[in-house]
This record gives C-alpha cells, sequence and structure tokens, in this order.
C-alpha cells in the first residue's frame, strides 16, 4: 500500500497534544529514520534531540530489533494473556528482573506509561488490603508530576491543563509540593543543592490525613514531562526514610529515567534509592512496540500469593499484557543495550552534554539551564501574557534548522539517543545557539 501524503486527508486524525489546527495548515511528517536522525516527507534529515518522545533509547531501526519483530510476526503473532503464556514474555520477565535494582524482583507487563501508573497505583491499594491494611486508601502525588493520562495518572499527577476538564478525579488523593526553585537554584549542573526539607511535606500530610490512611506516595525521580526538574540532593533518601519509617510504599515512575536515560540503567542506580514498586514503559522496547513494565519487591508480589491455588490472586490485566510483539522487540532492545553499554554510555557522555548544554547560558531569554545523564532542560523566560509561545517559536525554528526537540511550557527538553555522538552533541547546541539569538 502506497500512502500518498499529499491526497491524505489530514482532518480525520484527532492528534494527541498537539496544537492541531496549526499542524494541519503546515505539517510536519515523518516518513523513515535511521539511528540518530530522521527524515521527513519532503527528504530533509532531521536531528533526533529527544529520542521520539523520551523513548528510541538505542537510537532509530536498529537491525536487531526490526529482525525480531519480522521474525515473531511470521511465528506467533498472539497469545492470550489470561491463563495462558508463551515462552518471549517469561524470557523477557527473567532478563529484566536480572538488570532491576535488588528487591525488585517480579514484573507486570501492560501497553504504556499511562497503563504502568494505573497498574502500580492499583497494586499498592489492594497490595495493603490483602495485607489486612484496608484503611490505607490514600496515595500522594506531586505538584507539576506527570503520571500519564488516564484517570489514576492525572489524579496524581500535577500538570493543571491535563486535570481540570475533568471532575473530581480519583478522591483520597493529596499532593505534595513540587521542588522547582529557580531562585535559589538556576544553572545549578546535575542536582540542586536547595530543597531537601520539600519531602517533608509528607509530614506535612501525614500530620492531615494520618499515615495509616496512606497507601504510597508517587513521584518521578527526575521529573520529564514538566520540564526536568531534579530532585534537591537527599530529596529521594528524605522521602525513602519517611515512607518506611510511615509503612507507606514508595512508586517511582521511571517511564522517562529508565533504561539508560540517567547514565545508569535505573534512577536507584545513580540516586541509592530504591523504590517499593517501579513504573517503566518507552526505553522497554526502545518505543518501537507499545510496552510498559511494573517491578514490584517480592514482599509485595509474595502478599498476593495465598488462597487456593485454582483461584486468581489480582484481578487486574490487559489483553496485550506481555504479548509476542512486545516482548520478542524488548528482548532485542535489551540485546542492543547490553550489546552496545548503552544501559551506563550516557556517563561517559554526560560532561561534555552538561558544558555543551551550559554554553547557552548568557542568550536571550534564557533563565536557566539544568542537565542530568543525557537530559537537558533550557528554561525560556515566557512572553508576557503568552506563556509557551517563545518555546513553541524555538521549536519551530529548530525543526526548519533540522533539529528535533521538545517544549512543555517554555522549557525546551532534550533527551537524545544514548547512541549519541560528540559531534551530534555539538550540531545539537550550535543549531540551538541559533535559534535563540533569533528569538523575539
Ligand atoms: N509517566 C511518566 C513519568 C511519563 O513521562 C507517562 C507516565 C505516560 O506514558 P505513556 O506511554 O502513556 O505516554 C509518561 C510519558 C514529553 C512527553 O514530551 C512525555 C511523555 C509522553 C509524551 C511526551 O514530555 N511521558
Ligand atoms: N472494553 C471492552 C468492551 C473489552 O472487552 C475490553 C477487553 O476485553 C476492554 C475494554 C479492555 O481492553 P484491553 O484489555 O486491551 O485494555
Amino acid at each position: 500500500m502506497n500512502v500518498s501524503i499529499k491526497t491524505n486527508n489530514l482532518d480525520a486524525f484527532w492528534m494527541p497534544f498537539t496544537a492541531n489546527r496549526q499542524f494541519k495548515k503546515n505539517p510536519r511528517m515523518f516518513v523513515g529514520a535511521d539511528r540518530m536522525h530522521y527524515t521527513t516527507s519532503d527528504g530533509c534529515k532531521v536531528l533526533d534531540g529527544t529520542a521520539g518522545l523520551w523513548c528510541v533509547n538505542a537510537g532509530h531501526n536498529r537491525p536487531k530489533i526490526v529482525e525480531a519483530i519480522q521474525k515473531q510476526a511470521a511465528e506467533l503473532d498472539y497469545a492470550p494473556a489470561f491463563q495462558m503464556g508463551h515462552p518471549k514474555a517469561f524470557e523477557f520477565a527473567s532478563r529484566l528482573v536480572a538488570i532491576t535494582p535488588p528487591g525488585l524482583d517480579h514484573v507486570m507487563f501492560t501497553n504504556s506509561g499511562s497503563e504502568s501508573v494505573e497498574t502500580a497505583l492499583k497494586t499498592a491499594l489492594a497490595y495493603h488490603r490483602v495485607k489486612g491494611d484496608g484503611s490505607r486508601f490514600r496515595l500522594i502525588g506531586r505538584e507539576r508530576g506527570y503520571h500519564g493520562v488516564n484517570f489514576g495518572g492525572i489524579s496524581v499527577g500535577g500538570i493543571v491543563p491535563n486535570r481540570k476538564m475533568f471532575g473530581t478525579l480519583l478522591t483520597g488523593v493529596d499532593h505534595l509540593r513540587h521542588t522547582h526553585d529557580l531562585e535559589r537554584n538556576a544553572y545549578t549542573r546535575e542536582m540542586p543543592e536547595h530543597g531537601v526539607e520539600l519531602a517533608d511535606d509528607l509530614e506535612r500530610l501525614i500530620g492531615l490525613h494520618d499515615a495509616s490512611t496512606i497507601a504510597a506516595v508517587i513521584v518521578e525521580p527526575v521529573a520529564g514531562s514538566t520540564g526536568v526538574l531534579l530532585p534537591p540532593k537527599g530529596y529521594l533518601q528524605r522521602l525513602r526514610q519517611l515512607c518506611d519509617q510511615h509503612g507507606i510504599l514508595l512508586i517511582f515512575d521511571e517511564v522517562i529515567t529508565g533504561f539508560g536515560r540517567l547514565g545508569a540503567p535505573f534512577a536507584p542506580d545513580y540516586f541509592g534509592v530504591v523504590p517499593d514498586i517501579m513504573v517503566t514503559a518507552k526505553g522497554l522496547t526502545n518505543g518501537v512496540i507499545p510496552m510498559g513494565a511494573v517491578f514490584v519487591k517480592s514482599e509485595i508480589h509474595d502478599a498476593f500469593m495465598n488462597g487456593p491455588e485454582h483461584l486468581i490472586e489480582f484481578f487486574h490485566g490487559y489483553t496485550y499484557s506481555g504479548n509476542p510483539m512486545a516482548s520478542a522487540a524488548g528482548l532485542a532492545t535489551l540485546e542492543t543495550y547490553q550489546d552496545e553499554g548503552l544501559l551506563t554510555r550516557g556517563a561517559e557522555l554526560s560532561s561534555y552534554w552538561e558544558d555543551a548544554l551550559h554554553s547557552l547560558k548568557g542568550l536571550p531569554h534564557v533563565i536557566d539551564i539544568r542537565n542530568v545523564g543525557l537530559i537537558g532542560a533550557i528554561e525560556l523566560e515566557p512572553i508576557a501574557g503568552e506563556p509557551t509561545k517563545r518555546a513553541f517559536s524555538a521549536f519551530l525554528d529548530a525543526y526548519d534548522k533540522g533539529v528535533l526537540i521538545r517544549t512543555t511550557g517554555d522549557i525546551i527538553a532534550l533527551s537524545p539517543p544514548l547512541i549519541i555522538e560528540k559531534q551530534d552533541i555539538d550540531v545539537l547546541v550550535d543549531t540551538l545557539k541559533g535559534v535563540l539569538k533569533a528569538l523575539d
């Protein structure tokens, strides 16, 4: 089938998180990709500064992954997910728990980050209940957190436009304060010095609700979607301490930070803080086939393994949980990461990356630069009365100049594939220099 872009009617597809009318007047279409680059419908190469949407960690069109999917499609297309299995899902699960932080030894599969978040929240609630502690029904998120777009995720999330249209959301949810503090922390390289005391906000919520009503706290170890907000030094350690002290589960949403983005395989490897539940997606399959995974401590898994053996232990799962195509793509992705040392490659490049990004300090409208691993952010002063417009213009101009960036609010976010070379970093940052200089 030959799909002609010219004869396509762009009207039917209501695009996600997109300025639809703006896009359809002047569409930006990718028709191919290879390693660090996309090819546009008019034949231009675009350097991928965002790994798609933070997911193509091994770069595009990697041969092992392509072959694995082709082979799997011809061999076993689908197997029922409930009461049946197929070997690749088990193999993938075993290989994953071998590289995840110690104790996170069991995994449930989903099809996205949003579903992984719902799965984690439901697991936390059900865990307390099977332990006979059903009064723990509250979930605590954080302002400016992003946990996908389903009802649980937007309830614990803290992004106003993602929440305000959707009624009462989940009840029994409260939020920690966010940690973003330009006044004290602007231009910090890696973790900010100030703000560890914000973790004590959990004590305020415990004071209000009582710990015996709180099931779990969910945070992104590094918040990606809301503009790359790094945890102040000691913050995650303090949250862990408070959760332990009060019998509250700690959930890390690692949809962005997982699979090498921080220069370490997962956030616990980087921060030395291990959660009880770890939520992943994106880099799990290199973004090629939709899939998510939720890792839980054995203690949580084992609490469910009670009662008569013919009974279902947990009433949760998806038609496509661990489906053959995704499992095959995931196994080949892990092999690619391991063959090329990609889960720790960010650590080798991060100081070059950091210096390159911070060279943009002093350019017009720049008010902060942040970095960790292979993540970067450049925060711009918004145009008065027209938030997001300045960063969106930067996005359009960068695209015209052959570089794909992401913007959220007035923050430019960068997260290139982990195969990026120093010369690609130079191109990315030089292009941004031109873009920033030309901004109104
Ligand atoms: N949790 C976190 C921390 C995420 O970053 C999700 C959950 C939801 O995943 P799904 O697969 O349902 O989209 C995410 C997703 C961006 C951007 O540019 C970020 C995400 C998705 C799309 C764009 O910041 N994060
Ligand atoms: N809606 C209906 C009517 C269904 O039958 C199902 C699954 O059987 C779902 C939603 C959920 O779909 P999924 O398992 O793909 O999340």
